[in-house]
């Protein structure tokens, strides 16, 4: 065809559309005429993927020509990166031009993105946060990769039945994913088990040898990761288990073919499924086979690169930077230490200073019951020679503490890599803390913290290592792709730059003293909130009046994130309006969205307390439809592009202290919501930023909060003292919303009562208050606007690419390498 020189690489219709109808020829096997949706979709992602490519390999070309610079190696047991469809059209430009191309096969854009399955490898922030600093990255022009699991089966996909979440497995590679490249000539092998052996080599050295008792193979899988409206392309490489040899064939052949196979199903269970819980990790042997798993994939994989350029094991840093995503990665550190011992023969100082070097280590939490610990039989008999270097670190790191406190056993006590109460376990935390040569928290309050409480040992030792990263998102998905009518707004009142500069919104504060565009900026809301009341109606049955003010919460499901603080004030309306159906409130819907991690019960009884709350509220004649209340079922990446764009008010209301940073905060900001919240994770530099005026605050402080602990707080107390808290509390344990079950509700009742460990009675009247000045912002639809308008305005901090440019400068020491132009 006379585009056919540009099938694979061109960016305009014409070629775009002779891509697609290639692919669906030649590797669907269809004519248009007989393709399917799926069809389609394939089709159209390879021709895309084609163009991600060709970036790809010109990327790596520019780092084989200048291969002075670091690498950056993002170490995560989780990426949540969302469709892929989308993103990669506007990073590339040509969101339009394929628009054409498939119109032309009569095939709508709108269509392909809807039907997109995304990989759900994640299980919220921390997952999410990996993917924003992807984007960024490359966006940036930094040369990296982020290294991870290719689990078989995501996050479960969640249902809602009688009010009950139901779990589903997530089968995301059903139709085929076509964003992925499988390089099995690339597996590297993974050993665990077995134990170790003292030997002298040639040079009548004392080594040391590990003999597993398993081999599993590590197959990646890359997924290319373009720049926005730039040529630099990095990569996300996630590794699957296979078995060695598809037969044991010894086994076969005395006959034990089960046996055999067996063992094939047990390699490949280690990336099977993704652990759904995002707090309180149990100590679980598969849990830490997937750490190792990718880690030593990731690592092996780093050091061939390293060598094959040329580079030696004693300047690994020089090349490659590597972040921690939490402790899940941390092996990674006795893991060098043991290829550089071990396999190149280098000495301890010069391995361990390598290693120092090579790693920094970002902490995600706060809570004491998340921080990982491995009992140490386990950890033993899995990575037998990994305890052995585990045990060394100690022992050198104990001695340094007893160097500069003399006599201070319980700080030894305290900061050893080993827990000696109870069952003896290695406290990862303190093995990262120790590997890294930066620790960082993800907020200015939770870094604060962390240095305060959690690590304050360490700060003493250590202080030059510990900085601050407040967290970011990026503006390309969340507001480029999720937010096309304000982009547009955006483009043509400031100019198109905001995407990489988003500090350039401050461009819009005049424009918020003018009334045209302040009516402009409500139809695209009102347009927003159309649009996801018709997916509400959709997927739950329920109406809802785009006209009312949509307040949103969605995050995952959580004691310490007060869904059930939200739900108290929902009832409290309710009650208001029972005894006098002519209040004048203002109409609201409410909005949930969240997944409950599958054995925290409380979290899944919340879910049903906030869709009985709907059921009770949603149709009662005396609400006259001004209250509903929406359980939006399975939120994910996908549904939050819907759902951030169409929030009038974000609700970020965590106990203080409580959240490390939050990112969701920042994408419903970033899209013109308005927050209510409590002074807490990056909630304190939203308001920094944005201004007080322009920002709901509530409730107690951290420190308020430490201290009403300590003082001995008495939930039970504000309960009797507070005659419309009572009323709503006695609601609940009445049974009213439970078909009359009076048992439903008792354990989440008798815990606030009694424990309320996250202070949501403390907080309530704070809380309402705040709701009623809330209402009567939205009585003057002028100075909401006026206020959303600022709020989208002053954002620019919160953009992932400022992140990363924190991380380059203060963690990483690397800089841009810009791909140039082709050959
Ligand atoms: C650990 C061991 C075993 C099983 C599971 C886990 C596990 C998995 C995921 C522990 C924690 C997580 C995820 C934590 C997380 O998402 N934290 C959030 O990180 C965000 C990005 O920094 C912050 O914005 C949030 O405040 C924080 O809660």
């Amino acid at each position: 065809s006379e585009s056919g020189h540009d099938v694979r690489t061109g960016l305009d219709a014409a070629s775009l559309s002779q891509a697609v109808c290639d692919y669906l020829y030649y590797f669907q096997g269809r004519h248009p005429a007989t393709a399917s949706r799926n069809d389609f979709y394939l089709a159209t992602a390879y021709a895309v993927r084609d163009r991600l490519f060709q970036r790809g390999v010109q990327s790596l070309d520019a780092l084989l020509h200048r291969p002075d610079g670091r690498t950056v190696a993002y170490l995560s047991a989780e990426f949540l990166m969302g469709p892929q469809l989308a993103a990669n059209l506007v990073n590339l430009g040509i969101h339009d031009a394929m628009r054409e191309a498939l119109w032309r096969m009569d095939i709508r854009l709108e269509d392909m993105i809807e039907h997109e399955v995304e990989p759900g490898l994640g299980n919220g922030g921390l997952g999410r946060l990996a993917a924003c600093y992807l984007d960024s990255l490359a966006t940036l022009e930094i040369p990296a990769i982020g290294y991870g699991i290719r689990y078989e089966f995501g996050i479960f996909s969640q249902q809602i039945r009688d009010g009950w979440q139901v779990e589903l497995t997530d089968k995301w590679l059903h139709l085929g994913y076509p964003w992925e490249l499988a390089r099995p000539e690339r597996a590297v092998a993974v050993r665990f088990g077995g134990y170790t052996e003292p030997y002298t080599d040639e040079d009548g050295r004392y080594r040391v040898r590990w003999i597993p008792g398993e081999i599993v193979k590590g197959v990646p899988h890359d997924t290319p990761i373009l720049g926005y409206r730039v040529k630099t392309c990095n990569l996300l490489r996630l590794w699957r288990a296979e078995a060695v040899q598809t037969f044991d064939f010894s086994a076969f052949n005395i006959g034990d073919y089960a046996r055999a196979v067996e063992e094939q199903v047990t390699s490949e269970t280690i990336s099977k499924v993704l652990y759904p819980n995002d707090a309180s990790p149990q100590g679980k042997a598969l849990r830490l086979k997937q750490q190792y798993f990718f880690v030593a994939c990731a690592i092996q994989d780093m050091l061939r690169a390293h060598l094959r350029f040329g580079g030696r094991p004693e300047t690994f840093h020089k090349r490659w930077a590597a972040q921690l995503n939490d402790t899940h990665p941390t092996v990674a550190v006795p893991e060098l230490m043991r290829l550089l011992l071990d396999d190149h023969g280098l000495e301890w100082e010069e391995a361990w200073d390598v290693t120092q070097k090579t790693f920094g280590y970002t902490n995600h939490t706060l809570l004491p019951e998340a921080l990982e610990t491995w009992p140490i039989d386990l950890f033993g008999a899995l990575l037998p020679r990994h305890l052995e270097i585990v045990f060394e670190i100690n022992r050198r790191l104990c001695d340094g503490i007893r160097r500069v406190y003399p006599g201070d056993e319980d700080r030894v006590r305290r900061m050893s890599l080993i827990e000696e109460q109870g069952r003896r376990s290695l406290r990862m935390a303190n093995l990262a803390c120790v590997g890294s040569h930066a620790i960082n928290g993800v907020a200015a309050l939770h870094t604060e913290l962390l240095k305060s409480q959690v690590l304050s040992d360490w700060v003493a030792m250590f202080p030059e290592r510990f900085c601050n990263v407040t967290n970011g998102v990026t503006p390309r998905r969340f507001v480029v792709v999720a937010n096309p009518g304000l982009s547009g707004l955006l483009d043509r009142t400031t100019g198109d730059d905001w995407p990489v500069h988003l500090d350039a919104l401050r461009r819009l504060e005049p424009h918020a003293e003018d009334a045209e565009f302040r009516r402009r900026w409500r139809e695209v809301k009102r347009e927003n909130k159309r649009q996801l009341a018709a997916v509400i109606r959709d997927r739950t049955g329920i109406a809802v009046d785009p006209d009312s003010l949509f307040d949103i919460q969605v995050k995952r499901i959580h004691e310490y994130k007060r869904q059930h603080l939200n739900v108290l004030h929902i009832l409290t309306l309710y009650r208001r309006l029972k005894q006098n159906p002519d209040l004048d409130v203002v109409p609201r819907t409410f909005v949930f969205g969240g997944k409950a991690a599958p054995g925290y019960h409380v979290a899944k009884l919340i879910i049903k307390l906030i869709t009985a709350t709907g059921d009770l509220v949603n149709d009662d004649p005396d609400v006259r439809g001004r209250l509903k209340v929406v359980f939006f079922p399975n939120f994910s990446v996908k549904n939050g592009e819907m759902i951030y764009p169409a929030a009038d008010l974000s609700e970020q209301i965590s106990t203080a202290g409580q959240e490390a940073s939050g990112t969701g905060n920042m994408k419903f900001s970033l899209n013109g919501a308005l927050t209510i919240g409590t002074l807490d994770g990056a909630n304190i530099e939203i308001r920094d930023e944005v201004g007080a005026d322009n920002f709901f605050l509530f409730g107690l402080t951290a420190d308020e909060v430490r201290s009403a602990k300590a003082g001995g707080y008495h939930p039970r107390g504000v309960y009797e003292q507070n005659e419309e808290l009572r009323a709503v509390v006695d609601l609940i344990a009445s049974g009213a919303l439970a078909g009359g079950d009076a048992a439903l509700f008792r354990s989440l009742v008798d815990g606030l009562l009694w424990h309320d460990p996250f202070m949501v009675l403390a907080d309530y009247q704070s809380y309402v208050d705040c709701q009623t000045r809330v209402a009567a912002l939205w009585r003057d639809p002028d100075a909401w606007s006026r206020m959303s308008i600022l709020n989208v305005a002053r954002m620019g901090k919160f953009s992932s690419d400022r992140s990363i440019r924190d991380y380059c400068e203060r963690v990483w020491h690397v800089g841009p390498l810009g791909v140039p132009t082709e050959g």
